[in-house]
């Protein structure tokens, strides 16, 4: 993996020396919005509308970034008007690639490129930052929308109900204070905790991370036992941000990140949530396992460097997830 530095591509992992072992996630560099009519949004420039078939997300399918943005493209009815490519799941010494050689790996659908930093030089020549997944791109004014997942969600939650007819709210403006106030918790602690707990160099910064992790598990397991969903009887973004942690924890981060005080089938309340979450209509298509365990162990060299994949436990995702009666 690397970055890109004034157009070139220069190949290195991250840089955790200048902070004591600490995994420190850099800011997202492209942050416009698409909008009903094309005003600008909260951030960036405007002349985004929502249109059909205009827009196209590049993904890579392990990733729970990305993920968000391939589920709320399922859950507001959008897979026929965004087009989606995604990429293989071993992200080595030129970063994400195109390569089509694992069953899902689509290969750029739109331009036939190598890999996804041409993507981000195709935008900007002399692109400086990494190279990150998901990416929101506008065919039309050929150029990256938004790199940022929390605001393509924002605007798969609304911008395109005109032309979809789909007005499920996932942020209703009289949750959105709960909802922010449990995403902050949730993204610092359990979204990005795994991270810092797997990629910390030093046992000051694993130590620093993974007791935060585990006690907002335990928070959210008591929570969950008694509210259906995080924020009340109804499943709003807050739910979707955690799934795509959760759903890679037994894989991947309880053994691979050292998340392993406890399994996520340990917790009854998160574990049943987690399955009911999968089992909605359109999320259990959008969960690939098989990318999930290849990327992260054959990609994190520093943490698994004979990349041997493991076997994994057998977990039932069918099982009912009792949840019904909350
Ligand atoms: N803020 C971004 C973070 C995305 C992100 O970090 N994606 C990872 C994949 S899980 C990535 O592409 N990493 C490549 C890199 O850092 O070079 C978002 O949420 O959209």
């Amino acid at each position: 993996m690397g970055q890109l530095v004034d157009g070139v591509w220069h190949d290195s992992w991250y840089d955790t020396e200048s902070t004591g072992g600490r995994f420190r996630r850099s800011v997202t560099a492209y942050r416009n919005w698409i909008t009903p009519d094309g005003r600008p949004g909260p951030s960036g420039k405007g002349g985004f509308p929502a249109e059909s078939g205009r827009y196209h997300l590049y993904v890579c399918l392990a990733c729970p970034w990305a993920h968000r943005t391939l589920i709320f493209r399922a859950l507001k009815g959008l897979t026929e008007h965004i087009g989606v490519s995604a990429v293989h799941p071993n992200m080595l010494s030129e970063g994400w690639t195109f390569a089509t050689d694992f069953p899902g790996a689509t290969g750029d659908r739109l331009y036939g490129l190598p890999f996804l930093r041409d993507l981000y030089l195709r935008a900007d020549p002399r692109a400086s930052g990494r190279v990150t997944v998901p990416v929101l791109w506008d065919r039309l004014s050929d150029t990256i929308v938004s790199n940022e997942s929390a605001e393509i969600i924002r605007m798969f939650n609304s911008a395109f109900d005109g032309l979809t007819g789909n007005g499920q709210d996932y942020c209703p403006a009289e949750l959105l204070p709960q909802i922010e106030a449990m995403n902050e918790r949730v993204y610092s602690n359990v979204n990005n905790g795994v991270y810092k707990t797997g990629f910390a160099t030093s046992q000051e910064a694993y130590d620093e991370a993974v007791a935060p992790l585990f006690e907002t598990l335990d928070w959210l397991e008591d929570h969950l036992s008694g509210n259906r969903y995080l924020c009340g009887p109804r499943i709003t973004e807050a739910d979707w941000r955690l799934f795509t942690t959760l759903v890679r924890f037994d894989p991947v981060y309880h053994t691979h990140f050292k998340c392993n005080r406890a399994w996520l089938r340990e917790y009854p309340s998160l574990w049943g949530w987690t399955r009911e979450l999968y089992q909605w209509p359109g999320v259990a298509e959008t969960v690939r396992f098989d990318h999930i365990v290849r990327h992260y162990h054959y990609s994190h060299a520093t943490i698994n460097p004979h990349r041997i994949i493991p076997i994994n436990p057998v977990i039932d995702w069918h099982a009912p997830h009792g949840r019904d009666g909350l």
